[in-house]
């Protein structure tokens, strides 16, 4: 193993502001807002705070499946949440989400409106709302969730563990990349696995789990997040791969991908969205 600082922790953990990283400026061990600033609101019964990121891709994607398949309830005003800056500490956000992160959503269609916040609630909520990608017979539905659930638990080691250490964190450290490397092959596999007797995530059938997993991992296999493909051989998991370029060629995911995107290329940017004009402009 290379040559660790050696850290001592103190009796009681204080808050250094100077430690460094990426989000430095963000991060605090405090929750709730930290200026008032109330979040605009459009004519659509949906209502979003996001951000391009694999959590909030995968709400646009869902609502561009919905939309695909005619539901005009599912109709949604996207504004974009600069978490660089801080507007996840903004008074309106926090309303809607006490945690702080994206995405966000505000259900406006009923006599008072819903917040939803984490992005696998949202996608069972909008799934059972308008009943698609959600199967009704039991053992699928379980299977479903069973798959959603995986994703929620295990994107924090491929975000916060992997591509913390491997891309953010201020110096390139042995331990936990190897750590967070070994857990985020191990994932792969998991994936590969299911993947090698089944078209989908979930069996045959397009569900909220692969719209919840293929933001991450489909993105991951791409070789589009952390600069990684070749350092975790992404190319070696067939099924994956597979399984990703099926599911990238889906217009809505096409469409939902570049929705609060506000880097990259010029044509895949859109940071709001008020009706489906705005994104058949970028001629994706
Ligand atoms: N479990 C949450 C995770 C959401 C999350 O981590 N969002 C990140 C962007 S991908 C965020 O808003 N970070 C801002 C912050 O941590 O201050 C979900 O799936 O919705």
């Amino acid at each position: 193993m290379n040559d660790m600082p050696e850290f001592t922790p103190p009796k009681v953990w204080t808050w250094d502001q100077e430690n460094g990283g990426k989000f430095a400026s963000t991060n605090r061990p405090i929750a709730g807002a930290t200026h008032d600033k109330e979040l605009p609101v459009g004519d659509n019964p949906l209502q979003l705070y996001s951000l391009a990121t694999p959590n909030g891709v995968k709400v646009t994607v869902m609502l561009e499946e919905l939309l695909a398949k005619g539901h005009s309830g599912a109709e949604y005003d996207a504004y974009t949440i600069r978490i660089g800056d801080g507007d996840q500490f903004g008074s309106g956000f926090v309303d809607i989400n006490p945690n702080s992160k994206i995405p966000a959503l505000l259900d406006r269609s009923g006599p008072e409106p819903i917040r939803v916040f984490e992005s696998g609630s949202i996608l069972f909520y909008l799934a059972e709302k308008f009943g698609e990608f959600l199967p009704t017979e039991p053992a699928k539905r379980a299977e479903t969730m069973n798959w959603l659930f995986w994703q929620m638990g295990s994107a924090p080691y491929l975000g916060g563990g992997f591509g913390h250490f491997y891309a953010y964190a201020p110096l390139k450290m042995e331990y936990p990349i190897n750590r967070f490397a070994m857990e985020t092959k191990r994932q792969l596999d998991v994936l590969d696995r299911q993947l090698a007797d089944n078209r989908f995530i979930a069996g045959d059938d397009y569900t909220i789990a692969d719209i919840a997993i293929w933001p991450w991992y489909g993105v991951l296999a791409q070789g589009k997040i952390y600069d990684a493909g070749e350092f975790l051989d992404v190319q070696s998991y067939k099924n994956v791969q597979r399984w990703t370029d099926e599911i990238a060629a889906r217009p809505a995911v096409k469409r939902g991908r570049v929705v609060n995107r506000v880097a990259g290329p010029e044509n895949e940017q859109l940071e709001e969205r008020h009706s489906a004009a705005d994104i058949d402009k970028l001629g994706l």
